[in-house]
């Protein structure tokens, strides 16, 4: 099946199975083992935490960093692939216990300003144009431990510092409401475009739509990609899947919501998204009963889930969409597209 999109994804997708109540259930697989697969499969490009391309980063010197990248670059080089962004992994790192750019302790803020410069760099030498902020633990844990006005102010001026440090780098934020903290202080991609208005280059600071983070702020994915898109402001989506309002899922594109998934494609291709570079990244995790020669199933089934998506959309019958929408027969039009979903239209 062939694809309008370039897709991208993260080597975090393909992963041991390990969670937060139980250990690893499959072996680890090396970086460059992920990045041939993801080259076999059809990826174009790939998403990197800035520790996923140089691990240990904290032992390294800003030069030995570059270098470090340099040799992911030349890897990326030999399969064709193009870096889509880097992200400072600013969650795991026990500086970052209370959150990066908003935690209550100031050395520990400029340790999270250290590694979204380092990301900067890292990003500099991939060839990539974007730093993604995934704000995990920026928020609180205890309500009253940081006033919200506060922290929304920490958040721009760490964004301004990183526009500042380098000219051309954009800033693209990915929303969620909540975990691992309890309110987060940039949810939605609303919040995302508000601390976009706020920096000093707005025209720098762009969003990524997560589906399952929009699902967990209780909110439809399409609305929200078509809310960012409508501000020209969507320059990344982590499609997946989420069953409510729960813990954080992961799932394969699609396979909860298939209608919701049809209006993510749906939207994102009546936008013409793609056509300024933009990738579709899938951020998807495999089950922990998943087996080792499985491990990539899940990319595999949502590329597929996308694909055949983009060929539902393909089908839709807009004249007949115009002339339900006339007659306020919007009884038929959900039936309509229950039937093209089901393959009976
Ligand atoms: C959260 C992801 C995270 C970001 C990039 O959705 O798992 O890693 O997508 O930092
Ligand atoms: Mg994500």
């Amino acid at each position: 099946m062939m694809s309008q999109f370039k897709f991208s994804a993260g080597p975090w997708n393909v992963h041991d199975g390990a969670d937060s109540y139980g250990p690893a259930t499959r072996s680890s697989i090396s970086l460059e083992e992920k990045i041939e697969k993801f080259a076999q499969m059809g990826f174009d490009a790939i998403q990197f935490h800035d520790d996923d391309a140089v691990p240990d980063i904290n032992e390294l010197s800003e030069e030995e960093i570059k270098e470090e990248a340099k040799k992911v670059k030349k890897l990326l080089d030999r399969y064709h692939l193009a870096a889509e962004f880097v992200a400072p992994r600013l969650w795991m790192d026990p500086h970052t216990s209370d959150g990066g750019f908003m935690s209550t302790c100031k050395e520990d803020r400029d340790y999270a300003m250290w590694r979204a410069k380092r990301s900067i760099d890292i990003a500099n030498e991939l060839g990539a144009d974007k730093v993604v902020l995934w704000l995990a633990r920026e928020g609180t844990l205890c309500a009253e431990s940081k006033s919200p006005v506060w922290a929304t102010q920490m958040l721009i001026d760490a964004i301004n510092e990183m526009l500042r440090y380098d000219s051309e780098i954009k800033i693209v934020i990915e929303p969620k409401p909540n975990e691992p903290i309890d309110r987060s202080i940039c949810g939605t991609i609303g919040h995302v475009m508000g601390v976009s208005a706020a920096t000093i280059d707005p025209s720098r600071v762009g969003g990524l739509l997560e589906s399952a983070h929009a699902i967990l702020a209780g909110l439809d994915p399409s609305h929200e990609i078509g809310f960012a898109l409508a501000m020209g402001k969507l320059w990344g989506v982590h499609l997946n899947d989420q069953n409510g309002i729960k813990y954080d899922q992961d799932k394969t594109f699609g396979v909860e919501n298939l209608r919701q998934a049809f209006n993510q494609v749906k939207v994102l291709i009546e936008n013409g998204y793609g056509s300024n570079g933009e990738y579709v990244g899938l951020d998807v995790k495999a089950m922990r009963t998943t087996k080792d020669e499985d491990s990539y199933k899940h990319l595999e089934n949502s590329l597929k889930i996308v694909r055949a998506l983009e060929e539902k959309v393909a089908e839709f019958d807009y004249d007949l969409q115009k002339k339900l929408v006339a007659d306020r027969d919007f009884e038929g039009l959900e039936m309509y597209v229950m039937n093209l979903l089901m393959g009976l239209a």
